[in-house]
């Protein structure tokens, strides 16, 4: 039996995991924050600053003097603000939340965050990965999606990305595979960007990548928000129940918007008009009270099903068909508050795989398995040191009780003499908890085997859930993903480079090989060379490396293609309403009244900033033209007014909106004179020759015009998000 500890300090036994309130978060955070207003500026000691402009001289017009210590403290702190960028996920954004547990999955996880009704306050972080920390937000990219939980058992990381697979199965190859996708060691060039020799190369000699680049050359490497993307853990965990018994299982998190993404023609574009644009959107939307919202949800595998499938369980370029297993939703995420210092929360948050709380275990999938060594040691290089889980934005919520002490920037003034464990010095506090008392256990999974560098047979198959996915998708995302690769590869300077890749294409789909092929100049079928899965020694005989276990498996999963998944919205979506002087008011309004009440938002495009005025009734425009684009907005209306008409007929800018947003397949509206505008503007833009200007009306391609219902039969159309026919039917490239 433990003594009774001498001083009650920070020991507070049960009440350690009692509830948490959900802005408790918050209120921790608010110790730290400071009002930048105060009465006066001082230095860092507190001292009144009675000059801010000029340093201490000898002489108006002498030298600086060594002496001016109120000089040095400011610049020797403006020289060490920077700390070192993430190696991977440098750019990023983050926003604070909230949790909300269903209860329903308290039968698989004794976590007390799952217990029915309890709110966790939450910080997730959102990232490209390849680009450095000022890179464009629309670089054709993985992002990650890391959350922070931060329970009444400590914190858990759930730290995944928005696809279900990875490019590797083993983190021995991380480095090199990074070191491929970064920018080349010689010039440093190209920046956030996968369209080079060196990432091609790498990944068409690890043909373990292949399913994984079907995702990336998809258009979920380039969401239209943060908010509608997915997020996987990717790695199939463990939960444990009270009883003890294990599952395994798969995380997602699934948008209530749905997921939307965008043309890669329109990539490239915001990337010069608004490199912030998801940024932007994340912090506009929390803003304004479009909560970003997440159902969190688990594919759950009987331990006792663990070889049921044609695949690896442990295998993280493998994911489980929603056909076979489907989801069952834990709870509800909501992102509604942005953060108040970017350096100090979002710059400094550090996520670990390996914060995990009771009822939360890992698997042996060998990418994991080094995740768990990486992330603490990256934190100790990015944050300086072992203290870096007293930052306020890492602070536990669950009190922290050990005797672990010092180190740099140490925060914490640890009270008494008992700096260790067992002892009596301190009445024996703290206490081991045990598993009785909340303390955490690991899942005693068997382990055998061999000291040895292997991969096991059964990851051998790299192939089968590549051609899954590109069969999955509509005919428009399979043309999305040959004109990605059919780009990405002509960006590479070493036909041999291009040639192999083709080969590892005709692996997933002939079709998709050759229209690739076709484009590069190269002749189909390539010529083998040696095995195409590398995980295979090259001087064995391949026929023996085929996985031998047949099991069913779908040939194809609906759940794989953005378009069959469609949630029909116009909920937030940003719309431009086209107007100059004289516009008319009454259409105007009634396409504006409809928007908002559909929760969308309408912004004023003028080609001047300032207002503008109908005769009667003025409006503040809300973005000058030229400084913004149709790649902007979702959609864009022209409100009829002659004269407003005239004046944008006369600008270049309004007439490539217009056309622009037919070419990305966006919902056009117009009225009165705006109709004529809009014909004349595609015209003027150059539509294909055969493609007569009656047929974009008559079809309503999602060009609506002056009809009875114009705002409301506009809504409609702007939530099917994109008018896919324009694209297929049409042939309108991009
Ligand atoms: Fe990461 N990863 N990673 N990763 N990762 C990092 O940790 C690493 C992997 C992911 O917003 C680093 O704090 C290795 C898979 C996200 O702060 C680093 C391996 C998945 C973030 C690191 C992987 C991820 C990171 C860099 C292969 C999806 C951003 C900075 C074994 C499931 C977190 C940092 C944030 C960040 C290592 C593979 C997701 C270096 C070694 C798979 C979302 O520790």
């Amino acid at each position: 039996m433990p003594n009774t500890p001498k001083k009650s300090t920070a020991h507070k036994g049960k009440d350690q995991h009692a509830a948490q309130p959900t802005n408790a978060k918050t209120e921790q955070l608010e110790q730290f924050q400071v009002e930048a207003d105060g009465e006066y500026l001082t230095s860092n000691q507190g001292v009144r600053i009675n000059d801010n402009q000029n340093s201490l001289k000898a002489g108006s017009r002498g030298p600086t003097l060594l002496e001016d210590f109120l000089m040095r403290e400011k610049i020797t702190h403006f020289d060490h603000e920077r700390i070192p960028e993430r190696v991977v996920h440098a750019r990023g954004v983050g926003a604070h939340g909230v949790f909300q547990s269903y209860g329903t999955g308290a039968s698989i996880c004794k976590a007390a965050f799952l217990k029915k009704n309890v709110e966790t306050p939450v910080f997730v972080r959102f990232s490209t990965v390849a680009g450095s920390r000022g890179s464009s937000d629309l670089a054709r990219d993985v992002r990650g999606f890391a959350v922070k939980m931060y329970t009444q058992e400590g914190v858990f990381d759930l730290v995944g990305n928005n696809m279900p697979v990875f490019f590797i199965q083993d983190a021995i190859k991380f480095p090199d595979f990074i070191h491929a996708v970064k920018p080349e060691p010689h010039n440093e060039i190209p920046q956030a960007q996968s369209a080079h020799d060196t990432f091609w190369d790498f990944v068409s000699l690890s043909t373990e990548a292949t399913h994984m680049i079907m995702w990336v050359m998809s258009d979920r490497a380039i969401p239209r928000s943060l908010r509608m993307i997915e997020g996987f853990g990717v790695h199939t965990f463990r939960l444990i129940d009270e009883e003890g018994v294990a599952r395994f299982v798969k995380f997602h998190w699934k948008p209530v918007l749905g997921v939307n993404s965008i043309l890669w023609d329109e990539a490239l574009k915001i990337s010069g008009k608004d490199p912030d644009f998801h940024r932007r959107d994340l912090f506009e939307a929390i803003d304004c009270g479009d909560f970003a919202e997440w159902e969190l949800g688990v594919q759950v595998v009987e331990e006792k099903d663990e070889f049921k499938f044609e695949f690896d369980l442990l295998d993280p370029t493998k994911l489980i068909p929603e056909e076979l297993v489907p989801i069952q939703m834990l709870g509800k995420m909501t992102l509604n508050r942005n953060p108040e210092n970017y350096f100090a929360e979002t710059e400094q948050v550090a996520f670990c795989i390996s914060h995990i709380v009771p009822g939360i275990d890992f698997t042996n999938d060998p990418l994991l398995q080094g995740r768990l060594f990486s992330y603490l040691d990256t934190q100790l290089k990015r944050l300086g040191g072992p203290n870096f889980h007293e930052i306020p934005i890492n602070k536990s919520l669950a009190p922290v009780v050990n005797n672990q002490r010092d180190g740099h920037m140490r925060q914490t003034i640890a009270k008494g003499i008992a700096s260790y464990e067992p002892n009596t010095t301190g009445g024996g506090c703290p206490f081991q908890a045990g598993a009785m008392k909340g303390g955490f256990t690991s899942f005693p999974a068997e382990t055998a085997g061999p000291k040895i560098r292997d991969r096991s047979e059964s990851f051998l198959d790299h192939f089968s859930q590549a051609t899954m996915f590109y069969n999955s998708q509509t005919d428009v995302e399979k043309e999305h993903i040959i004109e990605a690769l059919q780009f990405e590869l002509a960006k590479c300077d070493t036909p041999a480079i291009r040639e192999r890749m083709v080969g590892v294409l005709q692996q997933v789909d002939n079709t998709l090989a050759t229209r690739v092929a076709e484009e590069l100049g190269i002749a189909t079928p390539v010529k083998k060379s040696g095995p195409l899965n590398q995980a295979i020694p090259a001087d064995a005989d391949e026929k023996s490396y085929q996985p031998t276990h047949k099991k069913p498996k779908p040939a194809t999963s609906d759940a794989l293609s953005i378009i069959k998944n469609l949630k029909p919205s116009a909920v937030s979506r940003k719309v431009a309403i086209l107007a100059a002087d004289g516009f008319d008011n009454a259409s105007l309004m009634e396409v504006v009244n409809a928007l908002k009440a559909a929760g969308a938002h309408p912004k004023i495009v003028s080609p001047k900033a300032g207002t503008i005025s109908s005769g009667k009734h003025e409006l503040t425009v809300d973005y000058r033209l030229k400084t913004v684009g149709s790649v902007l907005f979702d959609a864009v209306f022209i409100p009829g007014g002659a004269a407003s008409i005239e004046t944008l007929m006369s600008e270049a800018a309004a007439v490539l909106f217009v056309n622009e947003s037919y070419m990305h397949c966006k919902a056009i509206a117009a009225s009165g004179e705006g109709v004529d505008f809009v014909k004349s503007s595609l015209v003027k833009g150059g539509l294909p020759a055969d493609l007569p200007v009656k047929k974009v009306f008559t079809q309503k391609n999602g060009v609506v015009i002056d009809e009875a219902k114009l705002g409301d039969n506009f809504v409609a159309a702007i939530s099917e998000h994109r008018v896919w026919d324009r694209l297929m039917k049409d042939k309108i490239a991009v």
